[in-house]
């Protein structure tokens, strides 16, 4: 039974990868409810730009596409923890350190790939992400 032989390996292979997403997808998830506690509403009821949470060393979503021209907004949602966010292509300076419950917009008017990351906590805990403007 080679087969049954070579499915624990690749279970070890995969589960990593796995893991990870679910934890960003139940950090998200208790993200969200934390936004609605503070701010009354669901994030996706903010009209005026598009909402990116910051919350346990994630955005949230931490991967975004919009058009140029759209408006992100970052929220911090943590308790205690303060964020920033840095574009890495350098157009803007940092962000100021969020608080919680503070936020930052920057409107995104160059198609293209923005990498960005938060100042604080890129390099220990890999709270980076990314913002796809289309044309
Ligand atoms: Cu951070």
């Amino acid at each position: 039974m080679k087969t049954h032989r070579l499915l624990p390996a690749l279970l070890l292979l995969a589960s990593p990868a796995l893991a990870a997403d679910e934890d960003a997808t139940a950090i998200c998830s208790e993200a969200e409810e934390r936004y609605v506690e503070l701010f009354g509403q669901p994030s996706s009821a903010v009209e005026d730009a598009e909402v990116v949470l910051m919350y346990k060393y994630n955005f949230c979503p931490a991967e975004l596409t919009v058009k140029a021209g759209t408006t992100v907004r970052w929220v911090n949602v943590d308790k205690r923890t303060s964020h920033s966010v840095l574009l890495k292509d350098g157009s803007q300076p940092e962000s100021d350190r969020l608080f919680p419950e503070e936020t930052v917009d920057l409107t995104f008017l160059t198609p293209g790939p923005q990498n960005y990351l938060c100042g604080p906590h890129w390099e220990t805990q890999n709270m980076i992400g990314m913002v796809t403007v289309e044309p």
